[in-house]
């Protein structure tokens, strides 16, 4: 009897130690900040950690619930929000990226439908070695409602995307 409860216990700690370790890179809390039904673009964000003793380079992300996705990293400059495109972001060897709200997020754009909390999103982030990591994000309510910082719109995604032009972070689209 004892020898099952540790097989049982045994099985539980291998099934959740299994979720998302994948190449050395490791996804914790990947969520999706809900946005109007009508909104054009919706932002991603999680912590990306590696475990392994290379460096690793995020280059792109797709999802099948988005025509078109970007990475990009927002600041503030003199009061002013400000959004650039950022073509790499790079994992230290052991070291961890975050991606949150006012600063590095991965910019989801055109939704195929709309998306409310609760749903979820698959995504595939693409690494310069050729490998790839499946994530399975969770649409919620942003904000989480810390500090005096009530904005009344997202920081991350004023309008007219599109025409943002940041001559010099972008690159060639297609450098392969
Ligand atoms: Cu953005």
């Amino acid at each position: 009897m004892k020898s099952l409860a540790t097989l049982l216990t045994l099985f539980f700690l291998t099934s959740s130690a299994w979720a998302s370790s994948q190449h050395g890179i490791e996804a914790h809390d990947p969520w999706v900040r809900e946005a109007p039904p009508t909104a054009r673009v919706l932002a991603a964000y999680l912590q990306l950690h590696n475990h392994g003793d290379k460096m690793r380079t995020l280059v792109s992300v797709e999802s099948p619930s988005f025509k078109r996705i970007e990475l990009h990293r927002s600041a503030e400059k003199d009061g002013m929000a400000t959004m650039a495109r950022v073509m790499k972001i790079m994992i230290p060897a052991h070291g961890k990226v975050s991606f949150e709200p006012g600063s590095l997020h991965i910019m989801l754009i055109n939704p195929l439908a709309p998306l409310k909390s609760g749903d979820k999103v698959d995504l595939t982030l693409h690494f310069a070695d050729g490998s790839s990591l499946n994530i399975r994000a969770d649409v919620r309510r942003g904000g989480g409602g810390t500090s005096g910082m009530a904005h009344h719109h997202d920081p991350d995604h004023p309008m007219g995307m599109q025409k943002e032009s940041h001559g010099d972070m972008k690159k060639h689209e297609h450098d392969h």
